[in-house]
């Protein structure tokens, strides 16, 4: 079996390289390890910058996402039970656009059923070979039976858990990590948002945000300790903390209900370079993460694609090796650039165990700034709304 790509996982990462290398009649086999539907059952991102949309759109799958999703010309940062406004639209003239990586994943499965491309679910023990030479290959099996494709190029969109980044040898690649002493509870219900816009809160009693999916469906978060387990977590006690991290007036109005789903996530920084070795190009997760505050890992998958789809054709249209000779370069300036404003983020809403005093008067006066000086909120907004590609 030989097809010229094979893209490993099936999250937005893959799907969207394989729908947008299809369209240019580049044809590229997907390998999932798990099935369609745990794919789709995992909450995840939910705000999209319009580099994205774009691609969504140049991938022919943005029809739904037109219908259904929401812009948003800005957001709310609370603090001490004040909010103020940061106006993307009149900072830099672009929204961002509210809508679920679950929903994207749906939209990039149903186009690429309907183009009848391959996918392979539930593989297991994939491998990639030669990837250092130009005739690399990848085995797995499913079904108890053994597998092998050999292809062009291999694509590794498997996420922070994949194998792909660890088949890069350990003598050519650096990882950068920073983990953070807590981690963030959500819960999605089926209420309607308690705002128009997210609510990003820095309380005492540690960070919240208020955003949401659709009219009818609503995602909390609340800064908790790593060692807690959701099922530590009632709903109510869950309604009960994040009332008292926002201001009061929009407490009041929360409007509570059953969680739908509710689960403790990490935060992570983390980037492996370089992006690509020989035949193998890392994309998304499989070679950073970001911590959720700011909402860039599934954007930042999204510039990685970015690069490599263009890299792949010129190419393959081309026969020009300079995209991909350079992709990891590209990728990894704007990578290190959201890493950066992520990191920053989240330094400016939660607490921190051992904060001292003088900590918390700069996180004060980070904030202070942020509220009152228009230079500060227009790079708060161009990097919120998606540094250029
Ligand atoms: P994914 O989504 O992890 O997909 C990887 C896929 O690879 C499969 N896989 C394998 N397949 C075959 N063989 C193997 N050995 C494999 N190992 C793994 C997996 O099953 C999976 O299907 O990576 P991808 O495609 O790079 O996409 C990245 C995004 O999912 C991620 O960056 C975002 O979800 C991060 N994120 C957010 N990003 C935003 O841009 N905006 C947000 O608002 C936002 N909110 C979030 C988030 C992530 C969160 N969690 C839980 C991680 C909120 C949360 C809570
Ligand atoms: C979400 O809706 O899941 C979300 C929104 C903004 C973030 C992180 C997560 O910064």
């Amino acid at each position: 079996m030989r097809h010229q790509i094979v893209i490993i996982g099936g999250g937005p990462s893959g799907l969207l390289l394989g729908q947008l290398l299809h369209r240019r009649g580049i044809d590229a086999v997907v390998l999932e390890r798990k099935t369609r539907a745990y794919v789709l059952g995992r909450v995840r991102a939910g705000v999209l910058e319009t580099g994205l949309v774009n691609l969504l759109e140049e991938a022919g799958v943005a029809n739904r996402l037109h219908a259904e999703g929401h812009a948003h010309d800005g957001t709310q940062i609370a603090v001490d039970g004040q909010m103020f406004h940061i106006d993307f639209r009149a900072l830099t003239g672009k929204p961002v656009i509210v809508y679920g990586q679950t929903e994207v994943t749906r939209d990039l499965y149903d186009a690429r059923e309907a183009a009848m491309l391959r996918t392979e679910y539930e593989v297991d023990h994939v491998t990639i070979h030669d990837a250092d030479n130009d005739k690399p290959f990848v085995t797995y099996q499913q079904d108890g039976r053994d597998h092998r494709i050999d292809c062009d190029f291999v694509v590794g969109c498997d996420g922070f858990h994949g194998i792909s980044r660890q088949t890069i040898p350990l003598s050519i690649r650096r990882e950068y990590e920073k983990t953070y002493p807590f981690g963030w509870l959500g819960v999605l219900s089926r209420t309607p948002p308690v705002h128009d816009e997210l609510i990003y809160a820095n309380s005492e009693r540690g960070f919240a945000l208020c955003s949401m999916r659709n009219d009818n469906l609503s995602r909390y978060y609340i800064q908790c300790a790593l060692s807690d387990h959701p099922d530590d977590w009632s709903d109510r006690a869950f309604w009960a903390e994040l009332k008292r991290r926002i201001p009061a007036d929009v407490a009041e109005r929360l409007v509570t209900g059953p969680s739908i789903e509710k689960s403790i996530a990490p935060l992570r920084s983390f980037v492996t370079e370089p992006m690509r070795w020989g035949r193998l190009f890392l994309c998304g997760d499989a070679a950073h993460i970001v911590p959720p505050t700011g909402a860039k890992g599934l954007n930042l998958a999204a510039s990685d694609v970015h690069y490599l789809y263009h890299a792949l054709r010129q190419f393959y249209e081309e026969r020009d090796p300079e995209g991909i000779d350079r992709y990891s370069e590209r990728a990894l300036l704007r990578v290190w650039k959201a890493e950066r404003f992520s990191w920053w983020f989240s330094g400016l809403l939660h607490r921190y165990p051992h904060q001292s005093p003088f900590d918390l008067k700069m996180q004060q006066a980070d904030i202070a700034f942020l509220r009152d000086n228009q230079a500060q909120q227009l790079a708060f907004a161009e990097n919120y709304v998606g540094l250029p590609y």
